[in-house]
């Protein structure tokens, strides 16, 4: 396997050493391969938010399993998912399941475009959509100019259908409306980024591109794949009270088994095949295990409690880092909506790519080091967020103080 790894940030390259190989999970505990464990702030990059082997999804699991693993025909538990859906994301008036987040971002592109009959796609430097050719785009070398491949094996064709902006420029995004709002089929965001570390929108960010889309007829696409269920239980979209015309969804509604989602405006969702011409499928999509894991999964989540103990969490976990820093006087700023956050190690805070950019990668790298050495997994890229879940009890958020003093006085 390249690197040793099914997705590349799993090879710690960006903070060096080898990859942690796990043998098993259990709340908020990772245990290695030579039995060593961890109290883990990935949580499987985002999905593991009431905790791992959760005795409830285990349970959903293993009741499905024993009435097969998969059909490739319609079940009860894809609607039921689809309408505990909906009724959190209002705004999904038609949904889609698939089997991963750049799926759902697939189709959720291709029925923008097939919706509007435009092709231009913007979306903004820093966020992360998934591994859709058009999506792997940096800035081109103007501001508002075609975008330039980021990954080999990007057709330059392809680019040229999408331009990247700074993330929170507002000004920026009024230009490019103004002159080529026209052509523009739909804006994709992540509504918190989570990809260049936690970048929350600034004021009238979001506002701005509601605006604008609804004004130019685009179509607003909020890529809540990482906050959907994580920063509310309604998402980016309840929290800041933007709804899109599309979402998209992953992770927290898979209960850590493949699901994507997309959906949106019934209008625009029934130009999906088959009811319409926009083409996507997928032999998994809707699978009895994803669903049965999904939906035991946001039902634990649907109590109020929920949200307040995970924001409770977040603060204290935001406050434990703060004092270890300033007790090591070293310069940190952590930027957190709910029970997502990230350590910068950076003395100014991060409203863009370029702000992130600026970050010491290589004093991070040494801290995530000596917290690994401690017992805590943190996520090895200065790039990622780090999530809690609600199995981080007081012992594990103690041992992560212990751990968080001294990498820090290591630095
Ligand atoms: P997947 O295809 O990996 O299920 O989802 C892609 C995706 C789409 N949109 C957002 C906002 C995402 O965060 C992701 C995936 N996130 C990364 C973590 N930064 C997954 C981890 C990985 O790539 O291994």
């Amino acid at each position: 396997m390249p690197g040793g790894v099914n997705s590349p940030v799993r090879a710690f390259c960006a903070v060096g050493g080898e990859p942690i190989f796990i043998r098993r999970a259990y709340g908020a505990t990772l245990e290695d391969v030579d039995g060593r464990r961890y109290v883990d702030f990935v949580g499987s990059w985002g999905p593991m938010i009431v905790g791992h082997a959760h005795p409830r999804v285990v349970h959903a699991i293993k009741e499905a399993v024993d009435r097969g693993t998969s059909y490739g025909a319609p079940t009860a538990a894809e609607v039921e998912l689809g309408e505990v859906i909906q009724q959190a994301y209002p705004s999904m008036e038609m949904v889609r399941m698939t089997s991963s987040g750049t799926e759902a971002v697939m189709g959720a592109l291709r029925a923008a475009r097939g919706y509007t009959g435009r092709e231009l796609v913007v979306k903004f430097e820093g966020c992360y959509h998934g591994g859709a050719d058009y999506l792997l785009v940096k800035a081109g070398s103007g501001a508002a100019t075609f975008g330039e491949p980021d990954s080999a094996g990007v057709p330059k064709a392809i680019a040229n259908t999408t331009i990247s902006l700074s993330y929170n420029d507002v000004e920026l995004v009024r230009r490019l409306f103004k002159d080529r709002g026209s052509e523009i089929a739909a804006v994709i965001v992540e509504p918190v980024a989570g990809n260049m570390g936690c970048v929350p929108p600034t004021e009238g960010f979001l506002e701005t591109l509601r605006e604008l889309t609804i004004h130019s007829g685009s179509l607003l696409v909020f890529d809540e794949i990482m906050t959907g269920f994580r920063v509310a239980y309604g998402g980016a979209q309840e929290r800041f009270s933007v709804s899109p015309d599309l979402t998209t969804l992953g992770k927290i509604v898979g209960g850590g088994l493949p699901v994507g989602v997309y959906g949106g405006r019934r209008a625009i969702m029934e130009k999906v095949s088959p009811l319409g011409p926009v083409y996507q499928a997928g032999t998994l999509s809707g699978n009895p295990l994803a669903t049965a894991a999904g939906l035991a999964t946001i039902e634990i989540l649907r109590s109020k409690e929920v949200y307040v103990r995970l924001e409770q969490l977040g603060r204290e976990l935001e406050q434990i880092l703060r004092n270890a820093a300033a007790r090591a006087r070293v310069s940190i700023t952590i930027q957190r909506i709910a029970s997502m956050l990230t350590l910068f190690f950076s003395s100014k805070p991060v409203h863009c790519w370029q702000d992130a950019a600026s970050c010491d990668t290589a004093r991070f790298a040494h801290w995530h080091r000596a917290m690994l050495q401690q017992g805590v997994y943190w996520p090895p890229s200065q790039y990622e967020a780090a999530f809690l879940s609600l199995a981080h009890d007081t012992a594990a958020m103690e041992s992560t103080k212990k751990a968080a003093e001294n990498a820090f006085y290591s630095l």
